[in-house]
């Protein structure tokens, strides 16, 4: 589709409306920019764009008779497809794209996307780490933060683009193909957005339906959705396996990472090399090095990178150790899986900071995972009855009810003693307390610095 002069409506004018706005000013679209929170103030959100870029702006209620004008919708992916004025919209014949289609149509270079319910983040910034490393232009955008909008024009042929794609995401793509995908593991996550584990697992699919046998999805061989996805899909597949040894992939052989194509093994690394801790760390590094192989990286490059990489912030990063106890910020296990990968992380008697944004999820998985580690639940937000009802089922019962955030870390300071961990992996999404989990878990590391005083 042309853009130029079509009028495009962006709605939502957080971070990836307003990049899709200025991309969509550079292709000559005439835009117009609707918001639904009234308390967004317009002239602080004009003062976004340049003088000459600034699009027509609606906050609170939409003018509808202005839908007859509109080619396209950019939809944020915060924004669900079943909210009301999206399905007004597509009942009118609007086609609706998301952030990944609006740069996919509009760059260039080789594109590799990750999706997964979790470890997304470190993965596509370990990629970024070890691509950087070889190659003179690389990217690393999307749901890790700067929008894929951002830089799509300025991508070359030469460029590498590697995104971290949300399931929020892969709501709106339609011909989205990236060179290489891969979809990490897939647990219940995000079911109060997208109804039920099916739909959710089809979205997690999507990443890589458009792909065909020139292309690459690198799967979780342990994982029983991706390894349904596998036999499904009509594009190259390599597995990742802690506990198996594919037939092409990478798996874990001891403390060895080991990568097999055509009977021949190609040791990696030794894992006490990296920087990383647990499981789930080893299997992140695997995908890192399927994608690094399948971009021919040589392996004395590749090897190199993961090494020196270092875990990412808000993931199981320790923060400080006040008076014998040691805190760890986990602000991103923002689901029960994620949660339980901390919480087997701790080396130490542990007790943990939960509850926030009910996302329709189930806790009882997660509390069979403390396992004598955890010694208190230190519970706030929403949540906190939810959890603390599935926790007293299981017997557990030593549980402080707190009010916020704040209080949460002076509380579980005065409980914790020499040798004890603090763990904030709440197990939830921040929303509601926090805008987003990088905030809780800048709150957090705040707040325990507090301690000292
Ligand atoms: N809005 C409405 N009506 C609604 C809901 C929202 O008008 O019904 C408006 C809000 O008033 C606000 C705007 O939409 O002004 C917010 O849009 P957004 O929620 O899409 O947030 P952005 O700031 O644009 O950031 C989004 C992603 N946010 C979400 O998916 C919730 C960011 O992922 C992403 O980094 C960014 O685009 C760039 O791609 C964050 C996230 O929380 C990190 N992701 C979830 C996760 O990781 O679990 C999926």
């Amino acid at each position: 589709m042309d853009l130029k002069d079509k009028m495009v409506l962006v709605f939502g004018a957080g971070k990836s409306g307003i990049s899709a706005t200025k991309l969509l000013k550079r292709i000559g679209a005439r835009v117009i920019l609707y918001d639904g929170n009234n308390k967004i103030d317009i002239s602080t959100l004009e003062d976004k764009f340049e003088k000459e870029n600034k699009p027509e702006i609606y906050i609170g209620l939409f003018p509808n008779e202005k839908l007859e004008q509109i080619s396209l919708m950019i939809l944020s992916p915060g924004i669900a497809i079943d909210h009301h004025f999206v399905l007004e919209v597509e009942a009118k014949g609007i086609p609706i794209w998301g952030e990944i289609e609006l740069g996919y149509r509009y760059s260039k270079g080789r594109i590799i996307g990750i999706t997964g319910t979790n470890g997304k983040t470190t993965t596509t910034s370990l990629v970024g780490d070890i691509l950087k490393s070889y190659y003179k232009q690389v990217f690393v955008v999307g749901n890790i933060g700067d929008p894929y909008t951002d830089i799509a024009l300025d991508t070359t042929d030469e460029s590498v683009t590697i995104i971290e794609i949300s399931s929020f995401q892969l709501e709106t793509i339609h011909e989205f193909c990236p060179d290489i995908s891969a979809i990490l593991n897939i647990t219940p996550d995000h079911l109060n957005r997208h109804h039920t584990m099916d739909n959710y697992i089809k979205l997690k699919k999507n990443i890589a339906v458009n792909q065909d046998m020139s292309k690459l999805c690198i799967l979780n061989y342990e994982d029983a959705h991706t390894r349904k996805i596998g036999k499904e899909l009509k594009t190259r597949v390599m597995y990742f396996s802690s506990e198996h040894e594919p037939t092409y992939g990478l798996y874990l052989d001891g403390d060895n990472i080991v990568f097999k194509s055509d009977d021949k093994r190609e040791h990696v690394c030794n894992v006490n090399e990296l920087q990383v801790l647990g499981k789930h760390s080893y299997e992140n590094v695997m995908v890192g090095v399927g994608i690094a192989i399948e971009m021919g990286i040589p392996m004395d490059v590749i090897h190199k990178a993961i090494i020196s990489f270092k875990a990412v912030e808000h993931r199981i990063e320790y923060v400080d150790t006040i008076d014998g106890v040691s805190y760890y910020n986990d602000s991103k296990g923002t689901n029960p899986d994620a949660s339980i990968k901390a919480v087997q992380a701790m080396k130490s008697p542990t007790i943990l900071i939960g509850g926030g944004f009910d996302k329709g999820l189930a806790f009882d998985d997660w509390i069979a995972s403390f396992n004598k580690k955890v010694k208190c639940l230190v519970l706030m937000g929403e949540t906190r009855e939810i959890i603390a009802n599935a926790a007293r089922k299981q017997g557990f019962n030593n549980i402080i009810m707190v009010n916020d955030l704040k209080e949460a870390v002076r509380v579980s300071a005065q409980r914790a003693e020499d040798g004890d961990a603090v763990l904030l992996s709440p197990a939830c999404a921040s929303w509601g307390m926090f805008d987003n989990y990088e905030q809780r878990g800048r709150m957090f590391k705040q707040y325990v610095k507090e301690l000292h005083e």
